[in-house]
């Protein structure tokens, strides 16, 4: 029994641990995105929101981060680390940032308010931890939802090497989507 355990652990062990950030403004999605795909109970950090305009949002907001896990194959798991949104919170970024891999940012498609904020959170991931990044234009499921190409000009990346792809952080396939995008992205660079 404890051979089999021990032999289970060393297993374990063995597999590559890809770390992936999840980022992006105040309510983009970054937490039920974790949610949706994660093969262990995610551990948030939600806390009550205290401010008249994210209470008017949503009722929860992540203070810390987030985490979950996901098994891809024998030798490889995703460890996703989502970012609190508000910048009030922005000292985690560098904390959650060291040793990923790649980031995801997620925007809004529905709110144009956050995009802004969203270029900000790109400036910082590009100048400080400098990983394959893609951002993903969340909730385009809601109808009005702006789509991946509008966002990607909003976000004036049309000259930058950065995937602007459809997600709907809801459902799981889109999620997995969105990961594999950003892992033949690392690929790409690390091949
Ligand atoms: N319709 C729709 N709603 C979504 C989608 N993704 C997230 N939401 C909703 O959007 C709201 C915000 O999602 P969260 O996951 O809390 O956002 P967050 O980015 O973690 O927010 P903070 O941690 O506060 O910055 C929640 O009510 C979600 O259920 C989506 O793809 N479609
Ligand atoms: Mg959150």
């Amino acid at each position: 029994m404890l051979g089999l355990l021990k032999k289970e652990l060393l297993k374990r062990d063995n597999k590559k641990k890809i770390k992936i950030l999840i980022s992006g403004p105040f309510a983009a999605g970054k937490t039920q995105f974790i949610k949706t795909i994660s093969e262990i109970e995610p551990l948030t950090t939600e806390k009550k929101t205290t401010k008249d305009k994210e209470k008017s949002v949503k009722d929860f907001t992540t203070v810390a981060m987030d985490f979950g896990k996901i098994t891809i194959d024998d030798e490889h798991e995703l460890y996703l680390f989502g970012t609190p949104g508000q910048s009030r919170f922005d000292f985690m970024w560098d904390i959650l940032g060291k040793g990923a891999l790649g980031i995801i940012v997620l925007v809004d498609s529905t709110n144009p308010q956050t995009f802004h904020e969203a270029r900000q959170i790109i400036n910082f991931f590009e100048s400080n931890y400098p990983v394959p990044m893609v951002v993903g234009a969340n909730k385009q499921d809601l109808p009005d939802a702006w789509p991946p190409e509008m966002i990607k000009a909003a976000l004036n990346l049309d000259t930058e090497d950065i995937p602007v792809i459809p997600v709907v952080a809801t459902d799981k396939e889109s999620v997995k989507n969105a990961l594999l995008t950003l892992l033949q992205e690392i690929y790409k660079e690390f091949g």
